[in-house]
């Protein structure tokens, strides 16, 4: 049998990693194996006196725990990520030649890390900006990684340029400030000078930089990448997530209050998420030009900050990724993964977007760095095919390579490991012509840096400009410098949108005081706005007031209910343990008042009865109901319940439901939680 083309079954990765996963053992011991008596006390020189140097237990233990820190990626440090697998829904094989896009039975395993990307590892989930979707397919042909983010388009062009970006927006460099954040001066004045992020500073600046969850987010490969079938012909592709879930976001005042509430809010909701069964999944999608197609396009398929609208070049839907483990270990795992662009399978190549030619370099270099040479020995990073070449030694080598021949061509171990033939679908680099002058320049095709900035304005809903005004208004007027934050709006808003600038100008208390360079287009691609409903609320977390004489049944039903549609519900009372019920019940409270706040629900019930007359005097209770008001989230109220709305001035309607009868109201509930949230309430006045 040919040993590179072992089939990688479901469980291939998961039997990988099994052989160095282990469980405690019985008895402690010190890394050699030696039983220990006693690892609570130093060895001594009397009961009082000064530790001993032969003390080689708390020598070994305490130099290990010294050394546990390894650099933290120095972007997308901050991570979470889980086991799963991908399948194809068809026979991709007149676009490739990968085994993995080829057998629609044949399912293959994967680990997905998500992260931030300006934050330090210990920094919250939810700041805004861009977020990594980092795919590692372990085939049986090789690993491919696809390393993705939640947004189609990047800040440059040109990977020369990616160190001063990331400078710029990271905190400076004098005082470590500001954490995870873009809101500050070195970052917009970098962006102001460099026109061709505008594209990409109308995604950051939107809500997609704010997802509710990683399971509602889409993923992206940016870059074309090419497809290349057996018959060696290739197309160009643009790779897709779409998740099941639907794309919805956190509002930027929920983002802010969950950093403090709870930093793990993205992290904790993936990993409950698997726990429950309710495993996140994601739609991959195609965007494929034929090669002779690829100069049709008003902008340069190379270019790295334009998108293929959707509505030019379809997404076709070819297969499905499905997250349904949880790592065992976050370190050996989640930290360690290591993932680069140049890891590829035959049938998928690249393409010379200079972004990514950088990258095929950057990613290799910074793994060394992080965890050393033999990083792709470590279990998470080890392929499922064979491996087998005359690399040798190096920091922390863990396989024992036999033979005394470490070299090719040899005739001393019978020429192995040796070339493979092309029947073995061994990877070759797809012939593309090239020729050309060395020249340090940028081509003219990726000068246009506005049509896609505007392309982008034009399809949002009112409610997604709203925010988009304001995230550049929050952000500009964190900014000291005056003249940058001017600049921002004279060199770039201004040739995106007359209204945004103009609408950021006043936010900011500036003037305009350019002219726009070139005429608006009028264009719009629908599918870039979030303004869609969602067909379940599968994984949404549904707070219910509690108060003493509560009517357990209604409760039960609302629970019921909710659960029958994929939410989850908390009960929260002013206290820990339970409340009482009417009917004299002790009923558990899930949560207390002070560990729930309303930013981390997707709704509210309001139950009815004495309840509500309870809940009505508590100050906790009716500041849950009004920020969840504020904040556009469903609102459902029973019977009595609605007075609490009455009593606030709340009024029902536009996502606010109310009714005695519990079946109805939380059909209501239910359709107006598939609209996420309801942007239209005018919520200026409420005080939350
Ligand atoms: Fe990365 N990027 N990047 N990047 N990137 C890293 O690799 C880099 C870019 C992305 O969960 C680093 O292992 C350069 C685009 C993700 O472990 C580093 C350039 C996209 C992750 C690096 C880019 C990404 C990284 C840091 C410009 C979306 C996290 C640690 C040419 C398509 C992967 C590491 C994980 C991580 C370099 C731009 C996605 C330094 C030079 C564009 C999801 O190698």
């Amino acid at each position: 049998m040919d040993e590179a083309r072992q089939t990688a079954a479901p469980a291939a990765k998961d039997q990988d990693l099994a052989r160095a996963t282990q469980d405690p053992g019985p008895h402690l011991t010190t890394n050699q194996g030696l039983r220990l008596a006693d690892d609570q006390n130093t060895l001594r020189a009397g009961a009082r006196g000064p530790s001993l140097l032969e003390d080689f237990h708390f020598r070994e233990k305490i130099t290990h725990f010294d050394h546990e820190r390894i650099p933290e990626r120095v972007v997308h440090a901050r991570g979470a990520a889980a086991h799963g697998y991908f399948q194809v829904t068809e026979d991709l094989s007149d676009l490739t030649m990968a085994s993995l896009f080829r057998d629609p039975a044949k399912r293959t395993p994967v680990f997905v890390r998500f992260s931030t990307v300006a934050g330090s590892r210990g920094s919250a989930d939810t700041p805004r900006d861009v977020r990594g979707f980092a795919v590692k397919f372990y085939t049986d042909e090789g690993v491919w990684d696809l390393v993705g983010n939640n947004i189609p388009v990047f800040f440059i062009q040109d990977a020369i340029k990616f160190p001063d970006v990331i400078h710029a927006v990271k905190p400076e460099p004098h005082n470590e400030i500001p954490q995870a954040a873009s809101a500050h001066d070195t970052f917009w004045d970098f962006v102001s000078l460099t026109p061709e992020s505008t594209h990409m500073l109308m995604w950051v600046m939107s809500d997609r930089a704010l997802p509710r969850s990683f399971a509602m987010m889409e993923g992206f490969g940016i870059h074309s990448f090419r497809l290349v079938n057996a018959q060696g012909q290739a197309h160009f592709v643009k790779f897709h997530w779409k998740p099941r879930k639907g794309v919805h976001s956190l509002l930027w005042d929920e983002a802010q209050k969950i950093a403090g509430k709870d930093p793990d809010f993205n992290r904790r909701d993936l990993w409950e998420a698997i726990e429950d069964g309710d495993f996140p999944e994601w739609e991959l999608g195609l965007q494929v030009v034929a090669e002779a197609d690829a100069g049709k396009f008003p902008f340069d398929l190379l270019d790295p900050t334009k998108i293929i609208p959707e509505e030019d070049v379809p997404v076709r839907r070819v297969g499905r990724l499905v997250l349904d483990r949880n790592p065992d270990n976050f370190f050996a795992e989640t930290e360690q993964v290591a993932f680069c662009p140049a890891h590829v399978v035959p049938g998928i190549d690249f393409s010379d977007d200079p972004l990514l030619q950088g990258r095929l370099f950057s990613y290799l270099d910074t793994q060394i760095s992080r965890l050393g040479v033999n990083f792709a020995e470590l279990p998470i990073n080890r392929p499922v095919s064979a491996m087998s070449n005359n690399q040798r030694d190096g920091k922390l080598r863990h396989r024992i390579d036999r033979g005394r021949v470490s070299y090719f061509p040899n005739s001393l171990a019978g020429g192995c490991p040796a070339h493979s033939p092309d029947a073995m679908a061994a990877f070759r680099t797809y012939a593309q012509p090239v020729s050309g002058q060395k020249l340090r320049v940028r081509s003219e095709s990726f000068a246009d840096h506005f049509s896609q900035a505007t392309l982008f304005w034009n399809s949002m809903s009112p409610w997604e400009k709203d925010h988009i005004v304001d995230a550049f208004s929050f952000e500009l007027n964190m900014v000291g410098t005056v003249a940058v934050k001017q600049r921002v709006l004279d060199e770039l808003l201004v040739n995106v949108a007359d209204d945004l600038a103009a609408r950021v100008a006043e936010k900011t208390g500036l003037t305009i005081q350019s002219t726009r360079r070139s005429q608006p287009h009028q264009q719009a691609s629908p599918a870039l706005s979030m303004d869609r409903p969602a067909d379940s609320i599968r994984g949404r977390k549904v707070a219910i007031l509690a108060a003493e004489g509560v009517d357990a049944t209604q409760l039960g039903a609302v629970q019921t209910r909710l659960h029958q549609e994929g939410a989850k519900t908390e009960v929260i009372a002013a206290v820990a343990g339970s409340v009482k019920a009417a009917d004299g019940s002790a009923l558990p409270v899930d949560r207390p008042a002070p560990n729930a706040p309303s930013v981390l629900y997707d709704a509210v019930v309001i139950p009815g009865g004495a309840a509500a007359t309870a809940l009505a005097g508590m100050g906790q209770a009716l500041h849950f109901v009004l920020e969840s008001f504020a904040h556009g989230k469903p609102v459902a109220a029973l019977g009595e319940g609605a007075e609490i709305l009455k009593k606030m001035s709340l009024a029902p309607g536009d996502g606010v439901v109310t009714g005695t009868d519990v079946d109805k109201v939380m059909h209501e509930l239910v359709l107006a939680m598939k609209q996420h949230r309801h942007h239209g309430r005018l919520t200026a006045a409420v005080p939350a």
